[in-house]
């Protein structure tokens, strides 16, 4: 589409990279038009089994480009339309999207690394709100994701603070999962995302599914999801060849199907 994403698709993986390395990435609105667009893309695509979602140089995105400013404008309209989509298409993907935190994550650059399934973080990632810094508040869905990951008080003290959060302490507090080392980071994150990709992805993806609903559901609605995603996924070519491999005592070979 244009110069603001990288795409780029192999064994199953589709990596899309925010591409505007001199500002961090920070979030343009033609960036953010071409990222809905390609996690829209990716959604429809069968081939693509699993994303992976970077930033290029030195960070991964420094959050609402603020040489832009919207003051003055009305701001809602514009989270409603550049944000919010890009947010939901994140979210609402069949798929696992995985992101890959090479560097800073700031303000809506971090509530996008959050709105992803997991984070692979750098070991020379850095986290920060941002927000508040600048006397804003959490957007792009921060608010909702936060606190369901680390608790509320934990969420406003790095709301209020606005402090770097490096990432060994972002691993532990339950804003990232896995650590890789920062010299091969973008080849390891790859190959762990690619590992995914080779996965039953369609119960990944009734697994995505589920741990968005359960955010929600109360108990029993919550059960009468799994009985419904499980006899789905009992009838999928993927579960006849783990069932398979299983009792044949070979390792399985999934299609997402
Ligand atoms: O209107 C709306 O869209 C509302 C929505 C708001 C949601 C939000 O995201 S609010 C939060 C916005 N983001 C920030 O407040 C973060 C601003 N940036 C920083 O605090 C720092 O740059 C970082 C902590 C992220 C990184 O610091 P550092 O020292 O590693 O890098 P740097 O030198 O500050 O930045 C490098 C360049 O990127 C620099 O340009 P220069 O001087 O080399 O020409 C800097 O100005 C530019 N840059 C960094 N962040 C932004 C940016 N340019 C535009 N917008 C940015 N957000």
């Amino acid at each position: 589409m244009g110069k603001n994403v990288l795409v780029d698709f192999q064994d199953g993986v589709l990596q899309i990279t925010m591409n505007r390395p001199e500002v961090l990435n920070a979030l343009s609105l033609e960036l953010l038009e071409e990222l809905r667009h390609e996690f829209e893309d990716a959604a429809q695509n069968p081939e693509v089994r699993a994303v992976l979602f970077s930033g290029s140089g030195r960070g991964f995105c420094a959050g609402a480009d603020l040489t832009s400013t919207r003051i003055g404008g009305d701001v809602g309209e514009v989270i409603e339309r550049y944000y919010n989509p890009v947010v939901r298409a994140i979210v609402g993907m069949p798929k696992p999207v995985l992101a890959a935190v090479n560097g800073v994550a700031s303000g809506a650059g971090l509530s996008l690394a959050l709105a992803c399934d997991m984070r692979l973080l750098s070991s020379s990632a850095v986290l920060t709100l941002g927000f508040t810094g600048i006397g804003l508040v959490m957007d792009a869905g921060c608010s909702y994701f936060l606190p369901r990951l680390i608790g509320r008080g934990r969420a406003f003290e790095l709301a209020y603070s606005g402090r770097r959060i490096e990432a060994e302490e972002a691993k532990h507090l339950g804003l990232g999962e896995v650590v890789l080392e920062a010299d091969s980071f973008s080849d390891d994150a790859w190959a762990y995302t690619r590992r995914v990709a080779m996965g039953p992805t369609l119960s990944f993806a009734s697994v995505k599914e589920q741990l968005n609903r359960a955010e929600d559901n109360d108990f029993e609605v919550q059960l009468a999801l799994e009985v419904k995603l499980q006899r789905r996924a009992v009838a999928s070519e993927d579960a006849r060849e783990g069932m398979a491999a299983f009792l044949e005592k070979r390792l399985p070979k999934f299609c997402g199907k």
